[in-house]
């Protein structure tokens, strides 16, 4: 039963959106009904996923949606944010699962809220360059608008990318996710070619009649290990990968300073494709970033190992608890965050939308994740009372699912999926959220 304070939330805007999220990859299953992603091909090789899984069969929601739409209804939201997977998309009638869940989802009164790329690249498409090739950018463009033409009619919200930095960091630096290449710094053209590769979405999805799109990115604020100037220093380029690095071209058209010049050719013209006007910007939030001097040694820091040539130091942010996954909980710096980046880029800043925030927690008596989320939430009305334009907040997640390189031991759900029968079993945290929802003044 939940016991935590729901009816105490503060007031929301009315028309504040409630969302929760989940992707393709991490749900869907039904991997023999489309065609092979990047994943597919990462979680083959040994040793790539701590417990040894893949997501051939994840929550089999492809089979199961009724019922996780039923969720949806039940729980209460206004909008449901899922992803589309390109190489399913590009099977013989895959869009026609999304066309079904779309109608699906507007039968229940839950808005759809499709985000075109959550990593999972069609595999012929990465042995043709992938990311580091520009062309991947125009087949986004062209791929976005074929799932415009057949779900366009239903879908008012959009989402290009899902966090491109991390795809970038992790899948292209570090080498922890999907691809798996380990190209550290000259990983830097796989962040532009997202970029350009949104861009070009956004024209063709407007072309397509889309009114209302934004972009998902991981944000926290980055705390320096003392106000030592190496320190200092050291946090600064952090905060510009994981902060700026992709904010600063798609909200002012330009990169920080530094960066424009590491990649190949002039890229003024792909800036003002990167920073076509938004609707609205979306934030992925999970916990700030202790960050330090180089201490020329490799670093194993929340399962990655960080080379000792980075230019940088991440550290442990002791004094606060953690998630069942190690993560800090530090509510708080979702107020910081949200002030900062309005602070940083002032009118210019469209508004903004918490597209994923969330924790990993086992047990369906989940009362950390009910105190999380309603920290969490207060932290953001913190915010809207400061002035930040702040129109919705999504969970991550609806059901337990496939946690990329972590397999199926993390759960992030506010359902419980028993990967044995895959039945589900809503949380205390779902009948928590359901009933905040209902304490709230909405429409
Ligand atoms: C998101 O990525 C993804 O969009 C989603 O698919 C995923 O399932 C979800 O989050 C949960 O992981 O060691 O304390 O510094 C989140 C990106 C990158 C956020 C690593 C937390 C490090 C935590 N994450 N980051 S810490």
């Amino acid at each position: 039963a939940p016991t935590a304070p729901a009816a105490a939330l503060p007031p929301f805007p009315r028309d504040f959106l409630w969302g929760v999220s989940t992707s393709a990859h991490q749900i869907e299953g039904a991997a023999d009904q489309r065609g092979r992603s990047v994943w597919d091909a990462f979680t083959a090789e040994p040793g790539r996923v701590k417990d040894g899984t893949t997501a051939a069969v994840a929550c089999d929601h492809y089979h199961r949606y009724q019922e996780d739409v039923a969720l949806l209804r039940d729980l209460g939201v206004d909008a449901y944010r899922f992803s589309v997977s390109w190489p399913r998309a590009e099977s013989p009638d895959g869009l026609g699962f999304y066309d079904r869940l779309v109608d699906e989802l507007c039968a229940a009164g839950v808005r759809p809220v499709p985000t075109l790329f959550h990593w999972d690249l069609p595999l012929g498409i990465e042995e043709a360059g992938g990311w580091l090739h520009r062309g991947t950018a125009e087949r986004f463009a062209a791929y976005a608008a074929t799932v415009a033409d057949r779900i366009g009619d239903r879908v008012q919200k959009w989402i290009t990318l899902n966090e491109p930095a991390e795809h970038t960091l992790l899948g292209h630096a570090l080498g922890a996710h999907a691809p798996g290449k380990q190209l550290l710094f000259d990983a830097l053209p796989v962040a532009h070619h997202q970029l350009l590769a949104h861009g070009l979405a956004v024209r063709a999805l407007r072309a397509a009649g889309a009114r209302d799109i934004g972009i998902a990115n991981s944000h926290g604020p980055t705390w320096p290990a003392s106000q030592r100037p190496d320190d200092r220093e050291a946090a600064d380029f952090y905060d510009v990968l994981l902060n700026r690095l992709f904010a600063d071209p798609l909200i002012l058209g330009r990169y920080p300073d530094g960066i424009a010049e590491l990649l190949p050719g002039d890229v003024s013209a792909d800036l003002r494709i990167i920073s076509e006007p938004l609707d609205w910007y979306g934030i992925n939030y999970y916990q700030p970033t202790k960050v330090g001097a180089p201490q020329g040694a490799e670093i194993e820091f929340s399962g990655l190992t960080l080379p000792a040539e980075l230019p940088f130091s991440v550290r442990e942010l002791d004094d606060y608890p953690v998630t069942g996954f190690g993560w800090p909980v530090v509510p708080e710096a979702l107020t910081e965050l949200l002030v900062g980046f309005r602070e940083r880029y002032g009118d210019r800043l469209p508004p903004l939308v918490i597209t994923e925030n969330g924790c990993s927690y086992d047990g369906l008596d989940d009362q950390e994740r009910i105190a999380f989320l309603d920290s969490h939430l207060r932290a953001l009305h913190r915010a809207l009372e400061a002035g930040v334009d702040v129109r919705g907040y999504f969970v991550w997640s609806l059901l337990d699912n496939f946690e990329w390189a972590e397999g199926y031991r993390q759960r992030f759900g506010l359902v419980h999926i028993d990967y044995d029968t895959l039945e589900r079993t809503p949380k205390a945290s779902y009948a928590w959220l359901r009933e905040a929802l209902r304490a709230q003044a909405r429409g």
